[in-house]
């Protein structure tokens, strides 16, 4: 009877055993909230938080939430690296584990949990999933003009600049299935902030994987403070500028095996 009732909660249907990844710094108001609200809205998955040491107590929070529920875990990393570190780092801990899909999903509650399941529907027949801002259907909530415009921008730039058709490169609420994973050389990435999920896109774009957008419901962050700095999205606009250059340098030798987009 317990064998059964478990095995009904495995995983997501079609997908596999899914691991959502989520990097904490400085999350000790969000993080118990956020695990619950993905536990109630997909019971079949498992939790890693991947915390950088947060002074505030993130990690001690995540650790009495693993203490209580085999479905959540926590990866201790040393100190502040940056989200794409820890992000590189659960990706490692899933694929050592076999999970079949990782999901990224910031704590901050922007991600609804709730849009969850929409997603790993849709990673029935892509290997990538990008919860777009950006896409017909999608609500963006409470965000200041500010941050729109600098999305909107940043987001038309990445368009033009890697010539890849992805709405919302810069967003953070994504399944990556392993094979995905595995068809990008996770060794080569560099990038820390937004432009990690650039890179990512990017890289997912040229290996030709099957990527898919669906639309999300966003909301402005209601506890804790951003990790958004100038820092960043410079690093964003750098980096996007050298990766254009490279890319049309190459395309002109050889064309692009370009993503499928189904
Ligand atoms: N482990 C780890 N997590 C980080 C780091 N920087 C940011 N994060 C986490 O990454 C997620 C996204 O960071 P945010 O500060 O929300 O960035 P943002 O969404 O661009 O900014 P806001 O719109 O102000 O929320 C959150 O869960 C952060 O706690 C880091 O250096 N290490
Ligand atoms: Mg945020």
């Amino acid at each position: 009877m317990v064998v059964a009732a478990d095995r009904r909660t495995v995983g997501h249907p079609g997908v596999g055993r899914v691991l959502v990844v989520i990097p904490t710094y400085n999350e000790a108001d969000n993080v118990e909230r956020i695990v619950a609200r993905v536990r109630a809205a997909a019971p079949g998955v498992d939790i890693l938080v991947a915390d950088d040491n947060s002074p505030d107590g993130t990690g001690a929070i995540a650790d009495r939430l693993a203490g209580v529920d085999p479905h959540v875990h926590v990866l201790h990393r040393p100190g502040k690296e940056g989200l794409g570190a820890a992000y590189l780092a659960g990706f490692g801990w899933a694929r050592r584990r076999g999970y079949d899909a990782v999901v990224e999903m910031d704590a901050d509650g922007s991600h609804a949990p709730e849009d969850l399941p929409a997603l790993l529907d849709a990673a029935r027949d892509a290997d990538v999933v990008i919860g777009s801002r950006w896409t017909r259907g999608a609500r963006v909530l409470n965000w200041p003009l500010r941050r729109l415009l600098l999305s909107r921008g940043g987001n038309l730039y990445a368009r033009l600049a890697l010539r890849m058709p992805v709405s919302d490169a810069t967003g953070g609420y994504r399944v990556y299935r392993a094979a995905a994973l595995d068809a990008i050389d996770l060794a080569s990435v560099r990038s820390q902030g937004y432009a990690f999920q650039v890179e990512l896109s990017r890289l997912a774009h040229r290996a030709g994987v099957r990527m898919v957008e669906v639309p999300i419901t966003f909301a402005e962050r209601e506890h804790g403070d951003s990790k958004m700095s100038p820092l960043i999205v410079a690093e964003a606009l750098w980096r996007i500028t050298r990766w254009g250059w490279r890319d049309r340098r190459v395309d002109a030798r050889r064309p692009a095996a370009l993503s499928r987009w189904p």
